[in-house]
């Protein structure tokens, strides 16, 4: 570093610099979320074009130093000679020890805004309790009595899922609604009180779309997908108008509920 000039320096963060503006271009508007299908995913997508941008100043720093002092310090042909001895460098290692820390703890903090927003309860909201098993789903709705094997939900309105699983682990998914999280035996059980069960999402676009198990549970798990329809509040009351009451006596299985689960066991699993 000592006998780096200041314009080589500025040469080098001019490079590094471009290389991040030109990448960064090119990965920010590339799709990788997919269709936006809720309130939710537009924070999401945010965030993760400003990591995307992070990560490529970083990758461009480290990739600009490297092709210049593989460059600039290679061997002369016919140099034999060992290396200088170099102890290290106080002012580098502080430097490149202090940038990455911000930017972690930046991210950290900005998450932690997002998913706060994300996750806070609005006015207007709608449970469902879902309970999966290999290789089914079923959704009851405490708040209508009825239960079903399809996930339908008035848009623009919150869900509150109440996440449930009978035999191994599962994942709830949802592509177009950037919402993922694990469905977890014993939820529903007394002991189970400290599993984080809840996830809340506002589907906004009316449409047909698919709920997936995105967690391997055994051999069936690649057919693990239930329709997940959104549509305007009319449908979806006339839709639940129609669906087949849940049983007197029989407690939904989701995180509210007890038993109810093996009333429902033959017909989940067809
Ligand atoms: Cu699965």
């Amino acid at each position: 570093m000592k006998d780096m000039s200041r314009a080589t320096f500025l040469k080098l963060a001019g490079t590094a610099l471009a290389i991040t503006v030109v990448v960064s271009l090119v990965m920010v508007n590339i799709d990788w979320m997919g269709m936006d299908g809720s309130t939710e995913k537009g924070p999401i997508v945010t965030m993760l074009n400003v990591t995307i941008v992070l990560s490529t100043l970083v990758f461009s720093v480290v990739m600009v130093m490297m092709v210049y002092a593989i460059w600039k310090y290679r061997a002369k042909p016919g140099d034999e000679s060992d290396g200088e001895p170099i102890h290290g460098n106080t002012k580098l290692e502080i430097i490149w020890t202090a940038i990455p820390t911000i930017i972690v703890v930046g991210l950290g903090i900005y998450s932690t805004i997002v998913l706060n927003d994300i996750e806070a309860e609005a006015s207007n909201q709608m449970e469902v309790d879902v309970t999966a098993q290999q290789f089914a789903w079923r959704f009851d709705y405490p708040e209508q009595g009825v239960t079903s094997n399809e996930l339908h939900v008035p848009s623009g309105t919150q869900l509150e899922l109440h996440l449930n699983a009978l035999d191994v682990l599962h994942s709830f998914w949802v592509p177009e609604w950037s919402i993922k999280r694990d469905l977890v035996p014993g939820s529903d059980q007394p002991a189970g009180d400290n599993i984080d069960d809840v996830v809340r999402v506002t589907p906004d676009v009316e449409g047909t779309y698919s709920v997936i198990c995105t967690e391997l549970c055994g051999w069936g798990h690649a057919t693990m997908r239930a329709a997940a329809v959104v549509e305007s509040q009319e449908e979806f009351d006339a839709w639940a108008a129609d669906q087949e009451k849940i049983p007197e006596g029989s407690v939904s299985t989701g995180a509210a509920g007890g038993k109810g689960a093996g009333v429902y066991n033959d017909q989940v699993a067809k």
